[in-house]
């Protein structure tokens, strides 16, 4: 199936840890997006944030291949679980698996977060221009958001993921 991950990191060096998942999805990575710094989203102060999407595919792996990988990446990244929403080094969220629809706590699907956070949907447009949530394209959400959310997020031309 394909998938759409989001990366996000506000501790370290933020590139090379979206890189370090980037590497880690290479066999299936269909696309990348541009790096983008965005201010922190939630309830905890905290630095700003490099973002990030990529779109992968693999005929043999499902949802719970996704997340397991995801979550591989993190690890590998050095992640730690510290407060929820808080500082890391790499989060690698799962945004969408086609078009599955699931509220499994361990995996819901799309991302409930999704359709209201700037940091993934600018870079999930750049990255696929034609992809749509839950029915809707892209677009049109992002024309929903507020504007501040729009304008935080910040295209990072010098810094690129290959
Ligand atoms: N889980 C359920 N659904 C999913 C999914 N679609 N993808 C479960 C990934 N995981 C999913 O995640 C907690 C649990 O969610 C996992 O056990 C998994 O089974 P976590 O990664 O351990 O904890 P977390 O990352 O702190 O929680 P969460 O909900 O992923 O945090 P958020 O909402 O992603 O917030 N601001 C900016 N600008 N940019 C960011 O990237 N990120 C966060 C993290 C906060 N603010 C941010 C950013
Ligand atoms: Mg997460």
């Amino acid at each position: 199936m394909s998938a759409v991950l989001s990366l996000g990191s506000n501790l370290g060096d933020r590139l090379a840890a979206l890189q370090s998942a980037v590497d880690a999805m290479r066999p299936w990575l269909r696309a990348v997006s541009p790096v983008y710094e965005t201010p922190p989203w939630g309830p905890v102060p905290q630095a700003d944030y490099l973002n990030a999407v990529v779109v992968v595919a693999d005929e043999s792996a499902g949802p719970r291949e996704w997340l397991t990988r995801a979550q591989a990446a993190e690890n590998a990244a050095g992640r730690t679980r510290g407060i929820r929403w808080g500082p890391r080094t790499l989060d690698v969220d799962v945004v969408a698996v086609d078009d599955v629809v699931s509220d499994d706590p361990e995996l819901t699907l799309p991302h409930p977060r999704a359709g209201e956070r700037a940091f993934v949907l600018v870079p999930w447009l750049a990255a696929d221009p034609e992809a749509t949530l839950s029915g809707k394209p892209l677009g049109a959400w992002i024309a929903q958001l507020p504007a501040a959310d729009l304008v935080a997020v910040r295209l990072m031309t010098g810094r690129v993921l290959q």
